[in-house]
């Protein structure tokens, strides 16, 4: 087996940005104060998101699990053999499915590599180990770990694989984009496919409010302590003395948006201190800092992005409530 550092111009240029902080005083000191998502996912935050998907209100996790239980045969048969690809793979818990319908139909094919998957994540540490139990499990998998950001490993894979691919991005990851950064996540995934090539979306659908909140806002604090985590992480990272017991927890649904928003409140006047990124933010009673949006989707309107992006939709599962949908899609 393999892992690789995949590292580009462009890469450093991030990593130097997001080391400096500039996105964190941008979004501290934009109108309403902002902070990127991406700051959620220390390894004490990975840990608290790893809790969130066993949550009884959080659904969307082992909703999408029984839909690949269900039907990751027939989507094995639909592409037939190809190359597997997954974006933001962590521990690949969902991915077992997958890869025993995958490794089924390789045993039938005369193909050298049949059955290979290619696990993408920005964290070393778990894709490291992530790597050691499936060799170990699947001793006629042909595998290579990619540490690095979505956009770089679909840059670095290109097109020029001699056969089919197909990527695929679950657990409804493409909600914590905007509609506009989807558009350009959309075409960095084409970029690595041929005409017919195949891309498996997972994706959470709309459903009534409370239902959402619930999931957001769950009786146990687990996401309110994900949340309050992300001030924690800027505290250590930057040398920073955010009081998290100054600071709420809220989930709202925004209706018109059709998009979850999740907010930190201020409960008192007070001022903050990054040192290292020689910040400091005032915050008034009652102000918030919006740390992530995500997104739900309505079937037709996501299968028309794709296809404007030139994603033809194959087919579509659901369970049967219609929470959540894993979308096939070819280039
Ligand atoms: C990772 N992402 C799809 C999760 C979501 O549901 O948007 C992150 C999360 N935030 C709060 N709970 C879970």
């Amino acid at each position: 087996h393999s892992l690789s550092i995949v590292n580009d111009v462009d890469r450093d240029a991030n990593n130097r940005q997001s080391e400096d902080g500039g996105d964190v005083i941008k979004g501290l000191t934009g109108i309403p104060k902002n902070l990127p998502p991406k700051y959620f996912y220390d390894d004490r935050g990975s840990q608290l998101f790893e809790d969130i998907c066993g949550l009884p209100e959080y659904y969307p996790t082992r909703t999408e699990a029984a839909i690949l239980e269900q039907y990751a045969d027939e989507i094995a048969q639909l592409t037939g053999c190809c190359e597997l690809v997954e974006l933001g793979s962590g521990s690949s818990t969902k991915t077992h499915y997958l890869l025993s319908a995958y490794q089924k139909i390789a045993a039938h094919s005369d193909l050298a590599d049949a059955f290979s998957y290619i696990p993408i994540d920005v964290s070393g540490g778990i894709l490291k180990t992530t790597v050691l139990q499936l060799q170990q499990q699947y001793p006629d998998l042909t595998l290579e770990g990619l540490i690095a950001t979505y956009e770089e490993a679909l840059m670095y894979l290109g097109k020029n694989h001699g056969r089919s691919r197909m990527v695929f991005f679950l657990g409804s990851s493409i909600g914590n984009f905007t509609e506009s950064d989807a558009n350009t996540f959309f075409d960095q995934v084409a970029h690595a496919l041929k005409q017919g090539d195949y891309f498996l979306l997972g994706i959470d659908l709309q459903k009534p409010k409370h239902i959402l909140e619930a999931a957001y806002n769950d009786s146990q604090g687990v996401t309110a302590a994900f949340n309050l985590n992300i001030l924690a992480h800027l505290n250590w990272r930057f040398q920073g003395n955010f009081d998290l017991q100054l600071f709420r927890h809220q989930a709202v649904y925004n209706e018109s948006k059709h998009q979850i928003e999740m907010y930190l409140h201020s409960q008192a006047q007070h001022q903050v201190n990054l040192e290292i990124l020689d910040l400091q933010v005032s915050f008034q009673a009652g102000e918030s800092i919006l740390t992530e949006i995500s997104r739900k989707f309505d079937l037709e309107a996501l299968q028309q992005q794709l296809r404007s992006q030139g994603l033809q939709t194959l087919k579509i599962w659901t369970d049967p409530q219609q929470l959540f949908g894993l979308v096939l899609c070819q280039l």
